[in-house]
């Protein structure tokens, strides 16, 4: 497959943090005007209506207040760069993410090496404001941009026989990833998803946070992000999807599998043997808040475990 260099976003199309929540509900605004009126949006710029349009959250958002981009972007698990929150974001400068491709296989109907343009192409981009919760007890509100990862399982088509899909982070060379001498983990990191979860409507690729492509840090050039579960299932700078039958191994419960499964649905009465999980600081915040069953997304996700003792599939 032809590997294109995808055009560089024009630093015209890069929206400031204060600016972005406006124009997002402009274009959802204007969206949602276009559609009772039977048009089709231009690619869009902002104008005066971004000023006065009021707050209209999606279905899958979260009204409360987003963490800050600084935050989001320099506070990050992201081992194959370093163990510490800072590391990330000091030590990924190398790190290269075009050309990019991501590798399908295993049982699906395009098994390919794909271009990413050419995996994304035609997707609408959409922002979705999500809680993320890490099992280490912190958590973020993080408006993602991307699209749900259903359209493009739907795209790769898997074979009925596909139950789960598993992900892989690249395995970039040591250069461009300087944490990668870290032992504690197998590389390359994998995650993966029973495929009812990858087609849940909350299952999200994201290629960028408030409107602007992701920064190494956090997964560039396309991350995974499952928001009911902990935020270690959100496979960073995935390089490789393949359709499986059976539970695949996942990075964490390969390094610990007493502290660590495959579900890993957030759940406050389970506990981490090092970290209580009913209670959980918000980054910004100095209380610690109640954490939420399944992350507060219950009503979109409970009715896939039912009769599941979600002790036993941690
Ligand atoms: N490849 C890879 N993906 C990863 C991790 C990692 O170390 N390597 N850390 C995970 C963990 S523990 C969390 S909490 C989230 C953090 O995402 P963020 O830094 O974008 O907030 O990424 C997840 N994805
Ligand atoms: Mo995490």
């Amino acid at each position: 497959m032809l590997i294109k260099r995808p055009p560089d976003i024009p630093s015209s199309e890069i929206t400031s943090e204060k600016l972005y929540h406006n124009r997002r509900e402009f274009l959802k605004n204007l969206a949602g005007m276009a559609v009772s009126a039977g048009i089709v949006l231009p690619g869009c710029t902002t104008n005066a209506a971004t000023e006065t349009a009021p707050p209209v959250p999606g279905p899958f958002d979260t009204n409360e207040p987003k963490t800050p981009y600084e935050d989001i972007t320099t506070y990050n698990n992201y081992y194959e760069f370093g163990l510490d929150k800072s590391d990330p974001s000091r030590r990924s400068r190398n790190f290269k993410t075009k050309p990019w491709t991501v590798k399908v296989e295993g049982l699906v109907k395009k098994p390919a090496t794909y271009a990413l343009e050419d995996l994304v192409k035609g997707f609408t981009n959409e922002d979705r404001i999500y809680r993320m919760r890490c099992v280490e007890a912190w958590s973020m509100v993080i408006p993602w941009m991307g699209f749900p990862l259903a359209d493009l399982i739907r795209r790769l088509e898997p074979l009925p026989s596909a139950k789960f899909v598993e992900f892989k982070t690249i395995l970039a060379p040591r250069d461009q990833m300087p944490g990668l001498s870290y032992g504690g983990l197998e590389w390359p990191y994998t995650e993966g998803l029973r495929m009812d979860e990858a087609m849940n409507p909350l299952s999200f690729i994201a290629l960028g946070i408030y409107g602007k492509p992701l920064l190494n840090q956090n997964g560039a050039p396309l991350r995974l992000v499952v928001p009911w579960k902990y935020g270690f299932k959100g496979c960073k700078s995935i390089a490789q999807i393949r359709f499986v039958d059976k539970q695949p191994r996942t990075a964490w419960a390969i390094a610990n599998p007493g502290e660590y499964g495959f579900y890993s649905n957030v759940n406050p009465e389970v506990h981490h043997p090092r970290w209580r999980q009913d209670r959980e600081t918000r980054i910004g915040e100095f209380f610690p808040r109640k954490t939420l069953m399944f992350n507060g997304y219950t009503e979109h996700v409970a009715q896939m475990y039912a009769g599941m003792d979600l002790r036993k599939f941690y």
